[in-house]
């Protein structure tokens, strides 16, 4: 006879019924909304997906904090702002450079500010008599030893609790060093369910304090911002060689490698592209609102969607000469990148991967492997919200919740002297009705194969399941996760830092990527490795909890 229970299930779906399993029936419901298996209709419509609120506690959450996502994330690469973390060092500490944030100032004398940490380094007595005091004197010492431009104050989860106000600091501050640019960020760690509000205190901050204070374009005929590239093991430096070539002239870069001018003046480019929509398509949107600047999506992960990006960026300017220039550029690099590509596909076409990682790699990712021949069968995110998942377009249908509630949203006007649209809304109507699509982006969801498996804010246990179900060849994810993998005898490649690599960005960065998967997936080493519960028993418990 038939098991017709088993010839009715896709594997997903057998997957999810077992790993729900374990958990309590409150928490079972809700992680049953953020682990789905993916199915896209005919106009990308995909299964609404529960994503961007709160991990449960006691779970081994893959997240990072709010306060992560700000300094960390959206600041940190920035190498002329000082940056003050105002908390205990631990937090300061552990933001400092292990994403490997890379940067080159221009000569030896120009500012550089990312080998420091610098942390007010809070102790019991200023938690329990407040810590407003320290972080003045610490603003005191550091201006006196590096006679900064600009301060940015990080607040910090106890700073918050007490009640420390890095505003009003910050505002003293200014009063008693007018030349310097200081501002706070409100971003305690607790402040939203992950890095991503973190993300959106950076946004905003940068973009009322900081950018359309100099008003001094670059010269060029083409010039460009790149937002949401973070400069990861080189990325942006591959970047800019490659824009070089097509003849655009990069503005600003948020953040890879930049410097505080080029955000003071980033409004007087002549488009915003993203390459990270989920960590700042809030400053895109508010920069096309009061200064008429347009965005559009790019991706320059995979030498196709790099190809594919600069083609977009050469068809918006409609000039000749740059379309002719941007083609060029990419012949010449794909020839280096096929070879290597199509030397690589033969030895890894049909693996299996599952990837992790934050808010847009789990995604972008994708694409690259895909062009070896490795195949994602499933993917989550950590802290993205459900656009990231099923495209922009369900932005107005997300409900805000009171977390999201808790992050600032800024209200937006054009500017009075210097807005100025650099394509009127007839034109951009016009290309959108040929197919230019501006200010959106389409989703990890809909560029899924149908039945593969969607995890919003995957766990450890849920890690370790589904390597047991799935046998991948391959987990890309991040430091946390790294070793657990490991030890199952599975490849793991950390697509935050990059491990010790990079880039992987641009065309050579394909090839870096596509050299080393092939590394991991055609060395039997980690076959060899016998993990701890192997060699010794297991604890098995149940959960005492009772409904
Ligand atoms: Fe954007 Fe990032 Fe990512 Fe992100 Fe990040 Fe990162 Fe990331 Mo780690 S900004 S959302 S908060 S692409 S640090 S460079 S790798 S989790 S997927």
């Amino acid at each position: 006879m038939m098991n017709e229970e088993y010839e009715m299930k896709v594997p997903g779906e057998e997957f999810k019924e077992k790993v729900l399993d374990i958990y309590p029936p409150k928490l079972a419901k809700r992680r049953a909304r953020q682990i789905l298996v993916n199915k896209v209709g005919e106009n990308d419509e995909v299964p609404q997906i529960l994503a961007n609120t709160r991990t449960a506690p006691g779970i081994m959450t893959m997240r990072g904090c709010a306060y992560a996502g700000c300094k960390g994330v959206v600041l940190g690469p920035t190498r002329d702002i000082l940056q003050i973390t105002h908390g205990p060092i631990g937090c300061g500490f552990y933001s400092w450079l292990t994403r490997r944030n890379k940067t080159r100032p221009e000569t030896l004398d120009d500012v550089n500010y990312m080998p420091y940490t610098l942390s007010t380094d809070l102790q019991e007595d200023e938690i329990v008599f407040g810590g407003e005091k320290k972080l003045m004197a610490a603003i005191d010492e550091a201006v006196a030893l590096f006679h900064p431009r600009a301060i940015g104050i990080f607040a910090t989860c106890p700073v918050g609790l007490i009640g420390d106000d890095v505003h009003a600091v910050a505002r003293q501050a200014e009063a008693k060093y007018p030349d310097i640019n200081i501002f706070g960020f409100s971003c305690e760690g607790y402040k939203g369910v992950s890095q991503s509000a973190g993300h959106h205190v950076a946004n905003n901050k940068v973009f009322t304090d900081v950018v359309g204070l100099l008003d001094k374009p670059k010269d060029g005929k083409f010039r460009v911002n790149i937002l949401g590239e973070y400069n990861i093991g080189g990325d942006a430096f591959e970047l800019e060689r490659v824009i070089k070539d097509c003849g655009l002239t990069l503005h600003s870069t948020f953040s890879g490698n930049s410097t505080y001018d080029e955000f003071c003046s980033a409004h007087t480019a002549d488009l915003n592209t993203v390459m990270c929509h989920r960590s700042i398509n809030y400053l895109a949107e508010m920069m096309e609102l009061k200064y008429g600047i347009p965005w559009f999506k790019v991706n320059f992960v995979g030498a196709d969607a790099s190809a594919k990006s600069l083609r977009k960026i050469a068809a918006f300017f409609e000039d000749e000469e740059l379309i002719a220039r941007t083609e060029k550029v990419i012949e010449a690099e794909m020839k280096e990148v096929i070879k290597v590509r199509d030397e690589v596909k033969a030895r890894c076409q049909g693996k299996t991967a599952l990837l992790f990682v934050g808010g847009s790699r789990a995604h972008h990712y994708q694409e690259i492997l895909k062009e070896i021949g490795v195949d994602t069968i499933a993917a989550g995110y950590e802290f993205a919200h459900r656009d990231d998942y099923e495209g922009r377009k369900v932005m107005p249908t997300i409900t805000v919740d009171a977390d999201s509630r808790n992050i600032e949203e800024l209200t937006v006007t054009p500017d009075e002297t210097r807005f100025n649209p650099r394509i009127s809304d007839e034109e951009k109507a016009k290309r959108e009705a040929a197919g230019f699509e501006f200010s959106d982006y389409r989703g990890m969801m809909p560029e899924m194969p149908d039945k593969t498996l969607v995890l919003d804010d995957c766990n450890h246990y849920e890690l370790e399941q589904l390597i047991e179900y799935y046998h991948p060849d391959l987990v890309c994810a991040g430091i946390k996760e790294k070793y657990v993998v490991q030890k199952a005898g599975i490849p793991m490649k950390q697509l935050h830092s990059y491990d010790y690599m990079g880039p992987f960005a641009g065309f050579k960065g394909a090839i870096n990527f596509y050299r080393e998967i092939d590394r991991l997936l055609n060395s039997n080493a980690f076959k060899f490795t016998k993990a701890p519960w192997d060699k010794s028993p297991e604890l098995v418990a149940t959960y005492g909890y009772n409904e």
